[in-house]
């Protein structure tokens, strides 16, 4: 009798011992932890925008010619040269390209994602456009226009890696980046060494790329005092605090100093 509950007991303790760790229960039990907690609402009765502009001043740098010569397919695309885009100076003296986002002091919580795709082409062997902001887990389109393979190469340090070619007119392919990644990820194309594109990772709406006219806003900001942060692809970041009261349409000018 003594010498079965021994047999008994031996058994139960081996069972328990190959379900512990990270067996199936395990991994039931945390994918089932609750959310995390959703961002306060924006109140529209309150709520302030920022605008600025990147201005540019110093030397201007000699644009870079991109030679496409070993591959004639991308070159034939083009008339007349093309320029790397690390820099790139508008008429009025503002900087295309450079990302603007709140880095903090945003209400804490988790920020609705956007259904809508951002999108990434390759044409004329040239991501277009050179630096987007996605929000983590928004659906990233990339697209290939041209009738060359592109080879689509992201490299994280925080997000995975991975590295797709995609032939020519392919079907798009739809990326997603579940961790916020500032400063953005390089892609670069593992055919044509001369393509980057910059894809930075937020994980809120609360982010803007200067256009043609170097300028930015950012909309449906709740009242609060923030760190900005602008980031250009050669010139690195800059830091401003600015303060955002009830209504208000805010200022926050930068300056990269070549
Ligand atoms: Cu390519």
């Amino acid at each position: 009798m003594k010498r079965e509950m021994f047999w008994v007991t031996l058994s139960v303790t081996v069972l328990l011992a190959s379900c512990g760790g990270g067996g199936p229960e395990a991994k039931k039990a945390e994918s089932s932890a609750p959310p995390a907690a959703a961002a306060p609402p924006v109140d529209p009765a309150t709520a302030g925008s920022i605008t600025g502009k990147v201005a540019f001043t110093g030397e201007k740098p000699t644009p870079k010619v991109l030679s496409m010569d070993a591959t004639p397919a991308c070159a034939r695309m083009h008339k007349g040269p093309v320029y790397a885009e690390d820099v790139v100076l508008n008429g009025n003296g503002t900087l295309k390209n450079v990302l603007v986002y709140i880095k903090e002091g945003l209400p804490k919580g988790e920020y609705p994602t956007p259904t809508a795709s951002v999108k990434l082409d390759q044409t004329g062997c040239i991501y277009v456009p050179h630096v987007v902001g996605v929000m983590v887990n928004q659906p990233l389109e990339i697209s290939n226009s041209d009738t060359t393979n592109h080879n689509i190469h992201p490299l994280p340090r925080v997000n995975r890696e991975w590295n797709e070619s995609q032939p020519p007119k392919g079907d798009v392919k739809v990326k997603t980046f579940p961790k916020e990644e500032m400063p953005p990820i390089l892609f670069k194309c593992n055919v044509h060494p001369w393509m980057r594109a910059w894809v930075g990772v937020l994980s809120h709406p609360y982010f803007a790329v200067t256009g043609d006219d170097g300028t930015f806003t950012l909309k449906n900001v709740p009242p609060g005092e923030y760190t900005i942060e602008a980031w250009q692809e050669r010139y690195g970041a800059q830091e401003m605090k600015v303060k955002v009261e009830p209504k208000q349409a805010q200022t926050a000018d930068f300056t990269f100093k070549g």
